[in-house]
Order: C-alpha cells, then sequence, then structure tokens
C-alpha cells in the first residue's frame, strides 16, 4: 500500500521529518518559505494530511481546495488557525499540541511579569546605551511582585501554571476570571479566588491573559478595559494577538494609564503595532513562550504522533473535532 501523503508547512525539527517520513510521503517546507495563501492552498491541494503551525488558516475555501484532505495536524495549543466548523463540516480532523508545553509556557507568562514588573529591558537599553553613569536611589524602581495581587485571565492549564508560581513561590494573592469557574478543589491547588472580570481589572496589581482566542475574545482588553486597571499596574499577553487592542495599550502606556506592560503577542504578527516600539515602558518578545528546544521538540512530536495515529487506524491523542472520527 502506498503511504499517504503529508504536507509539513512550516520548518520542523529534522529527526521529526524523519520519523514522519517513515509513515509518509512527505512534502516538508524545510525551507521554511512563507507560503500564501494560495501557495499553502496549491501545496496541500493532493495531499491527505497537514502538519501546521499556529500560522496557517485552515478554512472552508482552502477545505474546497483540497478534497483529500483528511487531518490537520497543529504543533500549537492555540488553534484559532483553524475554522474548526469548516473543517468538521468537511470531514477533516484538526488536533492540537497541548499539555506538554504548559509548564515552559507557564514558567515564560512568569518570567515576562517579572521582567515587566521590574522594568529589565528598559534598564538594559538605559545600560547599553552608555546612559549609566551613577546610581540613584528611585533609578527604575519597578513595582512590587512578592505579596502583590495577580490577576489571571484565563484559566486553562497554562493560567493554573502561572497561578501556582505566583501563590506558592511569590507568596501573591491570585484572582482568575474565566469563562466557567473552576472546581473547588483546582482552586484550592492555584489558591486563587474566582472574581468577576471588572473585579480583576480594578484590583490585579499585575494582569496576566491566558486565555483562547476566538471572535469572542477578540479585544478583550481594550481603551475601557484599560481604564478600568490601576496606573500602577502590569499587564502581561501570552495568548494571542487580538485579545489586546494593541493601538489602545500603546495609548495607555504612553500616558501611564497602566505602568508597564509585557507582550509575547501581537495584532498582525510578525508585524509590530508601529506605537508600541516607541513606548519605552514595554516588555516585547516574538512570540517564544513555548520556545525552549525540548518542548518544541515535544509539542512536534505529539502533532506526529497524531498523524501517524490517525493514519494507522488508532484513535489520535488531542483531537478537537472527534465527531469527524465516528464517521470514518
Ligand atoms: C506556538 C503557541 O509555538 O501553542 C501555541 O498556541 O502560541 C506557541 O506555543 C506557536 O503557535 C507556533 O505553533
Amino acid at each position: 500500500m502506498s503511504k499517504p501523503k503529508i504536507l509539513v508547512a512550516r520548518a520542523v525539527f529534522p529527526e521529526v521529518i524523519a520519523r514522519l517520513e517513515k509513515h509518509f510521503k512527505v512534502d516538508a517546507n524545510q525551507d521554511d518559505e512563507n507560503w500564501s495563501k494560495a501557495q499553502l492552498t496549491e501545496r496541500m491541494r493532493d495531499k491527505e494530511g497537514a502538519f501546521t503551525t499556529g500560522g496557517e488558516r485552515i478554512d472552508a475555501q482552502l477545505l474546497a481546495a483540497c478534497p483529500k484532505l483528511k487531518i490537520c495536524a497543529n504543533m500549537a495549543v492555540g488553534y484559532n488557525n483553524f475554522d474548526l466548523d469548516a473543517m468538521t463540516a468537511a470531514g477533516v480532523l484538526a488536533t492540537n499540541a497541548p499539555d506538554v508545553l504548559t509548564e515552559t509556557t507557564a514558567d515564560f507568562g512568569f518570567a515576562l511579569l517579572m521582567a515587566t514588573a521590574r522594568r529589565i529591558t528598559e534598564s538594559e537599553h538605559y545600560l547599553r546605551a552608555g546612559k549609566w553613569n551613577k546610581w540613584r536611589y528611585d533609578m527604575f524602581a519597578g513595582a512590587e511582585v512578592h505579596g502583590s495581587t495577580l490577576g489571571i485571565l484565563g484559566m486553562g492549564r497554562i493560567g493554573q501554571g502561572i497561578a501556582k508560581r505566583g501563590a506558592l513561590g511569590f507568596g501573591m494573592k491570585v484572582i482568575y476570571h474565566n469563562r466557567s469557574r473552576l472546581d473547588a478543589g483546582i482552586e484550592a491547588e492555584c489558591k486563587a479566588r474566582y472574581v468577576s472580570k471588572e473585579e480583576l481589572l480594578k484590583s490585579a496589581d499585575h494582569v496576566v491573559l491566558v486565555l483562547p482566542y476566538s471572535p469572542a475574545s477578540h479585544h478583550t482588553i481594550g481603551a475601557a478595559e484599560l481604564a478600568l486597571m490601576k496606573p500602577s499596574a502590569t499587564l502581561v499577553n501570552i495568548a494571542r494577538g487580538g485579545i489586546v487592542d494593541d493601538a489602545a495599550l500603546a495609548a495607555a502606556l504612553r500616558n501611564k494609564t497602566i505602568s508597564a506592560a509585557g507582550l509575547d503577542v501581537f495584532e498582525g504578527e510578525p508585524k509590530v503595532h508601529p506605537d508600541l516600539l516607541t513606548v519605552p515602558n514595554v516588555v516585547l518578545t516574538p512570540h517564544i513562550a513555548s520556545a525552549t528546544l525540548p518542548t518544541r521538540l515535544a509539542m512536534a512530536n505529539l502533532a506526529a504522533d497524531n498523524l501517524i495515529a490517525f493514519f494507522s487506524g488508532k484513535k489520535p491523542l488531542t483531537p478537537l473535532n472527534a465527531s469527524v472520527l465516528a464517521l470514518e
């Protein structure tokens, strides 16, 4: 029997490509070319499976042009690049890559919170620019982290990881808001108290965003929400671009409506709103929250495991629209 044809849409670890090649006829984008939607569709047209990252939009238009496609395995926990309804309607299974990145991403969320609150990049830029010629008592005085109030919007696995770091490691009071309230057992484990979004924004010293992107969460944080926050508060976004209105945030940072922000994700990334590049009180990183080599390898292997399981007639490990499998 001939091997199923799959597309690997972005460059990934050579050992993962080698694994996939044992099972599939692989068309791999190892040069990491930036394909347009039309180029992606063209390369996917004759494929039965696809290995995607968060950047490739899989929608009804693409699916209509790729009738052989049966599965798209995302090397990301977030899957807002998938039109899940269109995929389900087309009978295409979608899988994501949760769990393996939880702790690494929570570490980064906390690192960004610390760097933001304690003005690490701002002070480093000052030092590198040769501006440091004497010590001053209030030089780069930042916000207290230990003992302060940490507000987490989006209390999934990564949010819970950040809550534990804050509560257990830094003695923070943790409040959270989520679509649904967590079980009392999980709240106790995370030492977290459920509050309304408004209360969270008004009372947190540090707000961390870890909620999934969907049209419903678009601009969850805009000018009105920023105005609710304390002028001394910091905001960290490791979720998705589009959850924050970046133009409104840049204005709030410039006007000191809030004191600082740490951003790993941006509206329209890899482009960054030009106003964010000119305000000093923001730490900017290029979507690297899950970026350690062991974690990225685990994410790639999980996407590969999903493809291999599916084409061997087994249940994929992390399906998003398992109802499609019932139709098989
Ligand atoms: C990915 C992410 O690295 O998993 C996610 O949802 O945002 C990151 O961990 C990125 O999406 C590329 O796949």
